[in-house]
């Protein structure tokens, strides 16, 4: 079922059900060559959230600011690739929102904990906006925030939960969101865990 949460925003309610044990088996194995760690921001603070990527680009933060780099600054080698599975939920989820021939060069992974969060933001670091963002939810559910496209515009909230995939496009790409404290809880397959897949198309 095709949920629109606004302009350009479509909520694919529980399509990456199917994908999830080999979405799962394939993040243990990305994680295995490029672990989850935290990235500093360029105020100096360690995020909450553990990330890693795989991919031709990835997403890095440190010092000195963030942007997308073929290589891994732990490991010095490159992300590891695009698993096929991942590749094929992010073209499917995009056809589904009308957006025709989304090739995501780029897949962040977020791994929450209790706790964790993400604050306001936009994602603007990317070469083309017409390009739609694709997130998949795994594990625990959480609270998203969207915002609009000034920083101090009203917040919705709303839960995405293991399983749902939503894609933002047109005006939607540039509002600020973030993700509020993960809250305690269990899930079968990832535990005590939030985990968040973004595909993009960086370059
Ligand atoms: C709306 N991640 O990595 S995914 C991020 O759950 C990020 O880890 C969150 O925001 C997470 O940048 C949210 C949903 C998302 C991603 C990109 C967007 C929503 C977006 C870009 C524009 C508008
Ligand atoms: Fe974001």
């Amino acid at each position: 079922a095709r949920e629109a949460l606004a302009d350009g925003a479509m909520l694919l309610r529980g399509l990456a059900l199917p994908f999830a044990s080999a979405l799962i088996e394939a993040i243990h194995g990305i994680a295995a060559i490029s672990p989850f760690r935290h990235m500093v921001t360029a105020g100096g603070h360690a995020m909450s959230v553990a990330t890693t990527n795989c991919g031709a680009a990835g997403w890095v933060s440190d010092r000195s600011g963030y942007r997308y780099d073929a290589i891994d600054p732990e490991t010095r080698k490159p992300w590891p690739e695009m698993p096929e599975c991942f590749a094929a939920l992010a073209e499917l989820a995009a056809i589904q929102a009308g957006h025709a021939q989304f090739r995501p060069d780029a897949c962040l992974i977020n791994r929450y904990v209790p706790g964790a969060r993400l604050s306001l933001h936009q994602d603007r670091n990317e070469r083309d906006f017409a390009q739609p963002i694709v997130s998949v939810s795994l594990g625990l559910p959480a609270i998203f925030r969207f915002g609009g496209i000034r920083r101090n515009d009203p917040v919705r909230k709303f839960a995405l939960h293991h399983g749902d995939v939503v894609v933002w496009g047109g005006p939607a790409r540039l509002r600020f969101h973030g993700v509020a404290e993960l809250k305690d809880g269990f899930h079968d397959q990832l535990g005590r865990q939030r985990i968040n897949l973004t595909f993009r198309r960086a370059r």
